[in-house]
């Protein structure tokens, strides 16, 4: 009888659930559902300024994930490292603006996960088509690591493989659909991650892709003492 009360109640409305992944990490799903079309919109405004690009490693290997930047800063690789550039290497300008939207959702995503508000400098896109991914690897191109980093998955479902600090530890799964909203900063800041080679698929809102977004404070309070 109880049983088939608690059944039948509503879900109560308080927003996405926030998945725990590790401390500091965690997933929000759906987050930013409601806002995947005006999200891929500002993508193809980034996109028609700064194209889309398979940039090569220090190794020399052509990346199977084609990216893009807007913000103040980018990141890039080629043969003489990773870094982040103030100006786009294939069209020598400035990275298009972040979209104040873009920023808008990057730091309420922040917020719910528990962390203050965000001020990125840079929003690194990665689209994927099936048979790209992203082999294990840290983020630490950036010198502000106190700020967390936050994606936004869109189109295409993929899997994250989240490690650990050290390449031996063995890395956890975690599927990551359209709108879903990761967060990862404070002691899981610095752990190894990828994603899994992505899997044939059509999406209504992206086709034959996958759009991830980054957003990182790269500079922090450096630049704005
Ligand atoms: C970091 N991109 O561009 S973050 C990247 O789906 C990158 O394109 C991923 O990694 C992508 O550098 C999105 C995936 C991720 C997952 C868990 C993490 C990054 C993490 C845990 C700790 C640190
Ligand atoms: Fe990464």
């Amino acid at each position: 009888m109880t049983d088939q009360l608690t059944l039948d109640l509503p879900e109560p409305v308080v927003g996405p659930a926030v998945e725990p992944l590790a401390p500091g990490a965690m997933v929000l799903r759906g987050f930013a559902l409601s806002h995947a079309g005006a999200v891929l919109a500002d993508v193809e405004r980034v996109a028609a300024a700064a194209p889309f690009r398979h940039l090569v490693t220090p190794g020399g290997f052509r990346m199977s994930v084609a990216m893009t930047n807007c913000g103040t800063l980018g990141w890039v690789s080629d043969t003489t490292g990773y870094r982040y550039s103030e100006l786009d290497p294939d069209t020598g300008r400035r990275w298009p603006a972040m979209p104040a939207s873009l920023l808008r959702l990057a730091s309420a995503a922040s917020e719910r996960a528990g962390f203050g508000p965000l001020r990125p400098e840079a929003c690194l896109v990665n689209r994927y088509a099936p048979g790209a991914r992203l082999t294990l690897h840290q983020d630490r191109d950036e010198l502000e690591l106190s700020a967390p980093i936050v994606s936004v998955s869109l189109g295409l479902p993929a899997v994250f493989l989240l490690g650990g600090l050290t390449r031996k530890e063995r890395p956890q799964p975690v599927p990551v659909r359209h709108g879903d909203v990761v967060v990862w900063g404070g002691p899981s800041r610095l752990r190894f991650h990828g994603v899994r080679v992505l899997p044939e698929g059509h999406h209504p809102a992206t086709g034959r892709c996958r759009i991830n977004l980054t957003f990182r404070t790269v500079l922090g309070l450096r630049a704005r003492s």
